[in-house]
């Protein structure tokens, strides 16, 4: 152990401590194993139960995945391979049952990822040491750890070649980044099991982890419209008013949520009988509308002798248990002392599912939104506290907010596969997997699941919203790393509360977060129950509402592209929302900006974020880029591009055809109407894309069935469509091309061998076909001269 490394803890060793020493390496060239034993040394460490004899193993899993394996609980690593190398040699290795550490040389300090957190994109240079993995009912503010735990990093190399290490281990942890770059692991247990990705472009990285967590689930079509929430909707009348409000404006709005208030005294599946008794009639109403509802839910069951799902689950013996595990521990959340449901033990799924169909049978919701599951506690422990013991009290806690037991159940309770201590951090992963399952179960189409507290892997069941922001300029800009992370994570489904969730109502701060919001993958707008309501509706944004309206009306125009984008990223593990350096890796320009972002590699978004701007700087890496309204032509560099409130900057990438389709009031109704292509010429005239169409709910459309796919390229002056597979037996009209980047009039143009119209915008060189009636089903072709 030759150099000493900042940030690894040489105030917790003995000054003569040793670590480990390596022994025998056997194996081939695709898997290694090596023996560790720990140098004696003549202190003892400050924590029980070091580990003497180690065995790791390291396997080249594919071609671009390695894995490391602590066999016996045990870990070390010198492992070099062709771009990356990952030694630990810079500090000391500590293996204890309460306390690993390990340091890990990265060659970049271009790193991204590790959260839940908020904060810049790309971590900064002395990142430590409040990294934290703990699950935690926290508002979203700098330096805590928040809802989720995401123990994943990509790295960016100075030759634009990406990389991502993934530390598999759900106890509490924290991190710090040094210089010379290296991080630095402490980890309160578990075990060290690391996979390394080799890209080498990030989008592959993503991929790569994403075969390791899970693909992420496939929304329904209708949840990539707009929905709206609050927390304090009084009644159904009062509701009502505002549905109707949305109706009679005519504001595209796809869901209706409600909170905690249509319970009956916050108990799950119950309903206020004075208030929401009438929540089933407006429920219906909204399906007919081709409108959908989801109401919240949350873990903590009032523990009422006498409520079916407490009796039922006392019978069951699925509540978390106190530590010795003689009776159910009991907190306290918003219906009181409660329970909760251990949601790790066999049968709780169909407990679960018990009491989600016998409300099902009463509102007939659509989706489930799963809050307060880190789990969240009113009180410390449990009611009547937790115990003294190493496990409630551990010697090393990493510099979390609170302590570990603060605002949660005591890390003494017992769950079925674990103590609460190692499962902690994979409560609501496990409650988003049972309520995926549920929803199927009792739906039987693709549901909507939105749940605050995540882990790795939990974008299969779920999305996530990034929990109770403020109304300030502070919290919009972060909402962009927020959700760009989240897409690394592997949960693509995710906005945050547009107009913020606490604080009140700024009409120009709402107005830019309807507009950025429009481009969340996941477009909530929700806010706690304290003052004036901030549905668009509202009478506060007379003088805005036509501009929330434009936004909604382009959002829901583009969401068959948005579809395809999450079709991609649940069939290929690609990310819908990107970074720029993920399209241009080898421009390390890109790798600060996080005030912008793109959807797939085609959209690049440069909202305004400053109170009062009319104008944005944006940046546009190298190639040719077209304002998205006017299709204006911008070159790569920095812009000053004008953004008056009423307009948010939008640039399709020359290269990309979008698919897009007439906006409406739902995406019941879009879904029926006549698509455009957008059709974005590079420098040299190329361009290409493609469509994903299915029935937008059932489960087996994107395994090669019941779905159409159709690919579009431009070449030459040529746009042609080639009918890939056409098994959706539906109607699907392409009324309109409109092509970007067309650098003189054509005199001429045939769409399939016949002449057709098209007009010819000069000073912006756009070329339009309009009123085709064409049938998108059908190979087409265009061609100009
Ligand atoms: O203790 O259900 O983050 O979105 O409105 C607060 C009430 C509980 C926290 C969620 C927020 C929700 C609120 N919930």
């Amino acid at each position: 152990m030759s150099s000493k490394a900042a940030g690894a803890s040489w105030c917790f060793y003995p000054a003569d401590y040793k670590g480990y020493t390596i022994g025998n390496i056997t194996g081939s060239s695709i898997g290694k194993s090596v023996r560790l034993s720990r140098a004696l040394s003549s202190a003892s460490l400050p924590f029980p139960k070091p580990l003497s004899e180690l065995k790791i193993d390291v396997q080249e899993e594919t071609e671009t995945r390695i894995r490391v394996k602590a066999k016996n609980q045990i870990y070390i690593c010198t492992y070099k391979f062709c771009h990356f190398s990952f030694d630990s040699t810079v500090a000391p290795m500590t293996y204890t049952d309460q306390y690993i550490e390990i340091t890990v040389a990265v060659p970049t300090s271009n790193l991204y990822g590790l959260g839940e957190r908020i904060g810049t994109l790309k971590l900064k240079p002395e990142e430590g040491p409040k990294i934290t993995f703990w699950s935690r009912d926290q508002p979203p503010d700098p330096d805590r750890n928040l809802y989720g735990s995401h123990p994943f990093m990509l790295g960016v190399e100075s030759d634009g070649k990406a990389f991502g290490i993934f530390l598999l281990n759900s106890n509490a942890m924290g991190l710090v980044k040094t210089n010379p770059v290296s991080v630095n692991y402490k980890t309160t247990g578990g075990i060290l099991d690391f996979y390394v990705f080799l890209g080498p472009s990030p989008d592959q990285v993503i991929q790569q982890y994403s075969e390791v967590i899970g693909k992420t689930m496939m929304p329904p079509y209708w949840s990539l419209g707009f929905h709206l929430c609050r927390w304090g909707y009084t009644n159904t009348d009062n509701l009502r008013l505002i549905v109707n409000d949305m109706r009679k404006k005519q504001i595209p709005y796809d869901t209706q949520w409600v909170d905690i208030d249509y319970m009956d005294s916050y108990k799950d599946w119950t309903l206020d009988p004075n208030s929401f008794s009438d929540l089933p009639n407006l429920v219906n109403d909204l399906h007919s509308y081709g409108m959908h509802f989801i109401p919240i839910v949350d873990p903590g069951i009032s523990n009422t002798v006498g409520y079916a799902p407490y009796d039922d689950g006392v019978q069951r013996g699925i509540f978390i248990k106190t530590h010795d595990n003689s009776s159910f521990i009991v907190g306290k959340v918003w219906p009181g002392n409660t329970v909760f449901p251990d949601f790790t033990h066999p049968d709780a799924e169909n407990y679960w599912y018990t009491h989600a169909k016998a409300f099902h049978d009463k509102v007939n919701y659509d989706g489930l939104w799963i809050d307060m599951n880190e789990p969240s506690n009113f009180v410390k422990g449990s009611l009547t506290g937790c115990t003294t013991g190493n496990i409630d009290e551990p010697p090393f806690v990493p510099p979390i907010t609170g302590d570990m037991i603060d605002k949660t159940l005591c890390t003494s309770a017992q769950q079925h596969l674990s103590s609460h201590y190692n499962l902690h951090s994979l409560y609501g992963h496990f409650e988003a997997k049972a309520t995926y399952d549920t929803l199927k179960k009792i739906r039987d189409k693709r549901s909507l699941v939105i749940s605050r507290s995540t882990f790795a892997g939990s974008g299969k069941y779920t999305g996530h919203w990034t929990g109770d922001n403020h109304s300030t300029w502070a919290d919009l800009i972060y909402s962009i790393s927020g959700i760009i992370n989240f897409n690394m994570f592997g949960i693509p489904m995710v906005g945050a509360d547009i107009c913020g969730f606490a604080g009140a109502v700024d009409v120009e701060l709402c107005t830019r977060w309807m507009q950025l919001g429009a481009f969340y993958p996941f477009m909530r707008n929700h806010r706690d129950r304290d003052g004036d309501g901030q549905d668009p509706a509202s009478s506060l944004f007379t003088s805005t509402l036509p501009i929330m309206k434009k936004a909604l009306e382009q959002r829901y125009r583009l969401l068959p592209y948005l579809y395809t984008l999450f079709y991609r990223s649940h069939t290929d593990g690609r990310p819908v929302i990107r970074p720029l350096f993920f399209q241009f890796p080898q421009d390390p320009k890109t790798y600060d900006i996080d005030r912008q972002f793109l959807w797939g590699s085609g959209l690049l978004i440069s909202p305004v974020l400053v109170k009062g701007a009319t104008t944005v700087t944006a940046y546009l890496p190298a190639g040719n880029w077209f304002d998205i309204e006017t299709g204006v032509e911008s070159m790569g560099g920095t812009h000053v591009f004008d953004a008056p409130l009423s307009k948010i900057n939008a640039h399709i990438r020359g290269g990309v055809i979008i698919p897009t389709q007439d906006h409406d009031v739902t995406t019941t109704k879009s879904r029926t109407k006549d698509f455009t292509l957008l059709v974005a010429l590079s420098t040299t005239g190329l361009a290409s894309g493609e469509l994903f169409w299915d029935n937008g709910e059932s489960y087996d459309t994107t395994g090669g069935q019941n779905n159409n796919f159709i690919e579009f390229t431009a070449e030459n002056a040529r746009l042609k469509s080639k009918v890939v597979l056409y098994d959706y037996a539906v109607k699907m009209t392409l009324g309109s091309v409109v092509i970007f980047g067309v650098h003189s009039r054509p005199t001429i143009a045939n769409f399939n061998g016949h002449h057709v119209p098209f007009t010819y915008d000069s000073n912006a060189k756009v070329l339009r076909f309009q009123h085709l009636n064409g049938d998108l089903l059908r190979t087409f072709t265009f061609t100009w001269s």
